[in-house]
């Protein structure tokens, strides 16, 4: 059971099984000659640090044009654009590595450990992040870091249960997202998701680009690079969070980001 999704627009399929899994795979997002750009990208900036350790590395787009080129994938705006409307950001971008022969991770939500977002409403995480794992190396396989779901349990307030170890004793519900590189999964944030284990030869690399709300602060960087703000397009500007808000402080009379339709 798979929660397929074609690149570009949202189907009302796609949307009926994100609501109801909290993510989407899809295939193709990335064509080959991307997928290399990024990756390429994402070993460049882990290379400056040791060996072995699983890690995340921030706004690397300021300075990759291949990352850059993610914040307005045609393969994956639309389908955010459908779920969060016009008026969002880009909030964090992590390419993050999953070195050789290291173990899984543990379940969690993604948000504010110190106020997660759950608190927010009383029978259902709401939709604070939107977040696409682009898969850069292959895990078509389990068992090569592959991103790790419990569907649909965005849906619901029930505590997490522990004690579980993953993969040894854990929920036979999960679910282990295969995907050659180019895959995209698009997930809400209250899904319980985790890394899996790399008992491969080679590091496991996945670009994770997370959308969210104009109103929660980016989590990535703590002011956006002016350099980057002066090359890069009218959208992209917009979308790291540079708006004007011509009746400020009321919230009211955004400029929409420039969008092509
Ligand atoms: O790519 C991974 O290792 C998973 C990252 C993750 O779970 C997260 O960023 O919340």
């Amino acid at each position: 059971m798979i929660p397929l999704a074609a690149p570009g627009a949202m189907t009302a399929r796609e949307r009926f099984m994100f609501d109801t899994f909290g993510y989407l795979v899809i295939p193709d997002a990335l064509s080959p000659d991307e997928v290399a750009g990024v990756l390429a990208a994402s070993r460049r900036a882990h290379d400056q640090y040791p060996k072995g350790e699983w890690r995340q590395l921030g706004h690397l787009y300021e300075t990759e044009p291949a990352i850059e080129a993610l914040i307005d994938h045609p393969a994956i705006l639309p389908k955010i654009r459908a779920l969060m409307g016009d008026y969002f950001i880009l909030q964090s971008t992590w390419a993050t590595v999953q070195p050789a022969h290291t173990k899984a991770g543990g379940y969690h939500q993604d948000g504010s450990g110190v106020y997660e977002f759950r608190r927010l409403a009383g029978t259902q995480t709401p939709l604070m992040q939107l977040r696409v794992g682009y898969y850069l190396t292959d895990q078509s396989e389990d068992g090569m870091g592959n991103m790790v779901m419990i569907p649909g349990s965005h849906n619901h307030m029930t505590p997490w249960p522990k004690p579980i170890i993953p993969d040894d004793d854990d929920l036979p519900i999960r679910d282990v997202i295969c995907g050659k590189p180019g895959t995209a999964l698009l997930f809400h944030q209250g899904v319980f998701h985790r890394t899996g284990r790399n008992e491969r030869d080679f590091d496991r690399h996945t670009m994770h680009i997370v959308y969210a709300p104009p109103w929660l602060i980016p989590s990535d960087r703590s002011r956006n690079n002016p350099e980057f703000l002066a090359r890069t397009t009218p959208l992209r500007r917009a979308l790291v969070g540079e708006w004007s808000r011509p009746e400020e402080p009321f919230g009211v009379g955004y400029t929409r980001p420039p969008f092509a339709d």
